[in-house]
């Protein structure tokens, strides 16, 4: 038997954390592009908010682009990112006569649709979300200007003024804190009880489960950490709900090496979850650099099991 002179660490791994099917799929459509296209295939934005994911992608010859006017070549496809885009887009496209494929998650286009049969009846509508987000532009970008407007906060529902209470509706970004936004439509239906609610929740399964996770793990943990990009809305999401979880402290790093190892004074039991967009192998590297200071042991909390699965496009199904 050997004795460790390492000091003790358990670490409580947050079920489920990671890739979400959105994710999983739009991947997916640019690795299939590559292969039956070959390089380069053109991606507007971050296909998902993951430097490591995105590099990887590059490596095998996707083009990162922030607008349709960068790419030099309009014969070659270019993919639209997870997080949807406003409907000029895919026009101008067209007015391109660009050959263009969309890995918007079928969660957000849901809500797309969503937002343009609230028009359709004549309702005017909210976005709750954040300014400035892939998603939020999205959505805001299937309807006129003006069509939609946007509440960020309990603040903002307090405050905004509506045409018509009574001809009122709202749809949600998908990767929102379920327990703030829950907040802000309390205020909402309290002020417009006649408001029209989203028929399914807008705040996606992904989203859901790994917030239920982190705080199913919260409360016993020192710190928690969660795998994911400074630009991510979910996995930003994920520290705050750690925190108001009961964690002791909570961080958002994109790789292990990002880790101040004075974080960790006092430390004995680590949370650690995942962004939808961050893949499981940065889990594991943060695992093995607690190994090389600590004498680990993992636990897994929860026992959540999901089973979504998206088709891929048609074009790039077979
Ligand atoms: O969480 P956000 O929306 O910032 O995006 P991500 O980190 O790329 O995760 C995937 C979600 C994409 C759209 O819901
Ligand atoms: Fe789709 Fe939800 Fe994943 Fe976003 S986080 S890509 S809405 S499954």
């Amino acid at each position: 038997m050997t004795t460790s002179s390492r000091p003790g660490l358990t670490v409580l791994m947050a079920n489920p954390r990671g890739f979400c099917a959105g994710v999983d799929r739009a991947i997916q459509i640019v690795e299939r592009a590559l292969e039956k296209y070959g390089a380069p295939v053109y991606v507007r934005h971050e296909i998902v908010h993951n430097r490591f994911v995105v590099d990887q992608l590059r490596g095998k010859g996707a083009v990162f682009v922030d607008e349709l006017d960068e790419i030099p070549d309009p014969e070659r496809p270019v993919i639209f990112s997870a997080h949807g885009v406003p409907k000029a887009v895919p026009e101008d496209a067209e007015a391109r006569r660009m050959f263009y494929i969309d890995a918007t998650c079928p969660l957000v286009s849901k809500v797309h649709r969503e937002a343009e049969q609230h028009f359709a009846e004549g309702r005017e509508i909210l976005l709750i979300g954040h300014a400035g987000h892939p998603e939020v532009i999205g959505t805001m970008g299937q309807l006129p200007p003006g069509a939609v407007q946007l509440v960020e906060t309990v603040e903002d529902a307090r405050r905004i003024v509506v045409k018509n209470p009574d001809n009122l509706s709202f749809v949600t970004q998908t990767t929102l804190s379920i327990d703030d936004t829950a907040g802000i439509i309390a205020v909402l239906r309290e002020r417009f009880p006649a408001i029209a609610v989203p028929r399914k929740e807008d705040i996606c399964y992904a989203t859901t489960n790994r917030q239920e996770a982190v705080k199913g793990v919260a409360a016993r943990c020192d710190l928690v950490l969660v795998l994911g990009a400074p630009n991510s809305s979910n996995s930003n999401r994920l520290v705050e709900v750690a925190l108001t979880g009961g964690a002791a402290a909570a961080r958002l790093v994109q790789r292990a090496a990002e880790i101040d190892w004075s974080w960790f004074e006092g430390v004995t039991t680590l949370g650690l979850s995942a962004g939808a967009s961050a893949p499981e192998v940065l889990v594991e590297e943060v695992i093995d650099a607690c190994r090389e200071r600590f004498e680990v042991t993992v636990e897994t909390v929860s026992d959540v099991r999901e089973n979504v699965v998206f088709k891929l496009p048609r074009v790039l199904a077979s």
